[in-house]
């Protein structure tokens, strides 16, 4: 008898799953999968605590602080940063964790001997979508932990996107999803809520090489480069094109990994650097679409290459299929 007969799927979890893309069982194997899975459990209970949020008494709404980025702060923003340290407290494998909520890195000491790596992490982005109980998500990007920081200005952080060795989003929708990639494609797994485990949904996905979307801020009109506005143009002429914009990069990034097209954040008047955050935000999204075999750039550098001054830099971003991003890109080169 087959004793598998009484399963009704293959139910691969995402730490299992990390282990099968290593392909090994080694120190280094084990720590990858075992980070993964600690992202998982902050995935979880973020997830948890959004399904109760609208019945729990303080857990939407505003803190009344403002965080280094100048943004209103929200509890769910606080919950989430303060879900991503606990999970990796005594974890031994994270030394220092960097957010869009902390204006400095965050140390774990007892970790720091032995945790060889540094999260970086959007906690809960787009999270204004949460005042009308819509889509929102956390970002991921792993890097090696590298030096002492002694002087604590996490200088070693401030090098291209090349230097991730994983990155990823959850989202937080109708299910949770958790997307990933460790450099062997990108995996997809839903959350089951009745096992509370990520399960595997679809392995090496490759976002389309073009695509009808274009997601972004039509608003930001007039406050953008006139090249911007040719391409809009030209979107608005031809037949194909349809507008989906979220106001959470997460669900708009997604939609477009499974059916192709282009997102823009570009620079403008006010926020000449755009609003997203290069480390925690642009690029991890530049590694897993670079991964699907998409492309993210500011519009004239690949966003993997840019170079940080600071932790919190913003970048225009222009990401997505490869024939979509190319043609924005060429709208903006021919005016340069
Ligand atoms: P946040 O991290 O403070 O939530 O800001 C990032 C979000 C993205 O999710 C989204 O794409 C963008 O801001 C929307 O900005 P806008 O409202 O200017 O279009
Ligand atoms: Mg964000």
């Amino acid at each position: 008898m087959d004793q598998g007969q009484y399963i009704d799927r293959d139910c691969t979890t995402l730490s299992r799953h990390v282990l099968e893309q290593l392909n090994s069982f080694s120190p280094d194997a084990q720590d990858i999968s075992a980070l993964m899975n600690r992202i998982g459990l902050a995935g979880k209970l973020i997830a948890r605590r959004l399904s109760r949020a609208g019945l729990v008494d303080d857990a939407l709404g505003f803190t009344g602080s403002v965080n280094v980025q100048g943004e209103e702060v929200k509890q769910m923003d606080l919950y989430s940063n303060s879900v991503f340290i606990s999970v990796f407290k005594q974890s031994g494998l994270v030394c220092r964790l960097a957010s869009e909520e902390m204006e400095n890195p965050y140390y774990i000491p007892e970790n720091c001997p032995v945790g060889r790596y540094t999260l970086l992490y959007d906690p809960l982005d787009g999270s204004s979508n949460l005042d009308t109980n819509l889509n929102v998500g956390s970002i991921f990007s792993i890097r090696q932990q590298e030096g002492n920081d002694e002087d604590g200005t996490a200088s070693d952080l401030l090098q291209h996107g090349h230097k991730q060795i994983g990155a990823g989003y959850i989202l937080y929708g109708p299910s949770t999803l958790l997307v990933y990639s460790i450099g062997t494609g990108v995996h997809s797994f839903t959350l089951d809520p009745s096992l509370g485990e990520f399960i595997l949904a679809d392995e090496n996905i490759k976002v389309p090489d073009h695509g009808p979307v274009y997601s972004v801020n039509e608003g930001n009109f007039w406050q953008w480069d006139e090249s911007i506005r040719d391409y809009i143009r030209y979107v608005h002429r031809h037949d194909g094109y349809t507008a989906r914009y979220s106001g959470a990069l997460v669900g708009d990034i997604h939609r477009i990994l499974y059916q192709g097209g282009v997102f823009l954040y570009p620079g403008t008047v006010k926020k000449p650097e755009g609003k997203l955050r290069l480390l925690y935000e642009s690029a991890p999204m530049a590694y897993l679409m670079e991964q699907a075999g998409g492309q993210a750039s500011t519009g004239t550098e690949e966003i993997m290459d840019v170079v940080p001054e600071k932790l919190h830099q913003r970048t225009p971003l222009v990401i997505g299929s490869k024939e979509d991003v190319t043609l924005v890109k060429s709208f903006i080169q021919d005016r340069e």
